[in-house]
């Protein structure tokens, strides 16, 4: 594996963004994934590879070690600024077309729901693993949902909730989203959620953490 691409995945997984960067205290002074995303670039690195073999590979050890608790939300926060700090440099690519996004998803809070730091990691991680993320925020209608469906042609639909009484809102923007759009696959998840009620209203998926939102994006809604 190419030596700058093995740098780039640890400052991702790290939460290293550049080389003026304090965080993280042991990789003072180094250079971070701004850095790093360009120098791979100028040396030829295909972007798709520099993407695939070290972006998402860094944040997909992110997302795993999330969900075993050896990391925290602010080593996630990090991670992400790091990611995003190397894609600043992917960017043109995605507008001429050398780098495709795996899908879309279209994500948000549903109504009557302020919640967002969990949304807002889940969408950070599964952007960090090729998706492109269309987020509607917080308090977000089933018709909401629904136009951003009908405007994004074959995303998929993740909805986010925290209190238990707007749980009631999933079902109801599932039931909306899908009588239109009876395919849409819609995944849920929160900390009052669970895979029984999920099943029980229809949705497609549940994920009590972002890498499981993203592994049932990698297999259940890709065509490769
Ligand atoms: Co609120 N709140 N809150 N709150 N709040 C809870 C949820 C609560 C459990 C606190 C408590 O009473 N112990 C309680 C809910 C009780 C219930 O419904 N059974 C509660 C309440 C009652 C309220 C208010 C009603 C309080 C009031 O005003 N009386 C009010 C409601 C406002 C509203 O939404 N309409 C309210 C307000 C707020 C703040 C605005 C102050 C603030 C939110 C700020 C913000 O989000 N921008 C807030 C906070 C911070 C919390 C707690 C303390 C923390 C939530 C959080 O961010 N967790 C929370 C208590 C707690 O959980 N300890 C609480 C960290 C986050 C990383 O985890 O969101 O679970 P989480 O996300 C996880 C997973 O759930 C999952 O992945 C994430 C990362 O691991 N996940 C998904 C989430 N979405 C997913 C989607 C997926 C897949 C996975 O696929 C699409």
């Amino acid at each position: 594996m190419n030596e700058i691409l093995l740098s780039l995945t640890r400052c991702v997984e790290r939460g290293k963004v550049n080389i003026k960067s304090p965080y993280p205290p042991d990789m003072k002074g180094q250079e971070g994934a701004d850095e790093l995303a360009r120098k791979a670039l100028d040396a030829g690195i295909a972007p798709q590879d520099v993407l695939s073999e070290a972006l998402i590979v860094g944040m997909q050890r992110v997302g795993v070690r999330f969900r075993n608790k050896e990391i925290f939300v602010p080593d996630v926060l990090m991670a992400a600024k790091a990611m995003a700090a190397a894609m600043v440099h992917l960017k043109p690519f995605f507008k001429s077309d050398a780098l495709k996004h795996k899908g879309t998803i279209v994500v948000g809070t549903v109504l009557g729901d302020l919640h967002d730091i969990g949304k807002k990691l889940v969408a950070m991680v599964i952007e960090g693993a090729g998706w492109e993320v269309v987020d509607l925020g917080t308090d977000v209608s089933p018709e909401k949902f629904l136009k951003a469906v009908d405007e994004h042609p074959g995303c998929v639909v993740g909805l986010s909730a925290l209190l238990t009484t707007t749980m009631v809102n999933m079902e109801a923007t599932v039931k909306h989203v899908k009588a239109k759009h009876p395919n849409v696959k819609v995944i849920i998840g929160g900390a009052p959620v669970t895979a029984e009620f999920a099943a029980k209203i229809g949705a497609d998926g549940y994920s009590a953490d972002p890498q499981g939102a993203v592994e049932f994006l990698n297999s259940r809604c890709t065509s490769n």
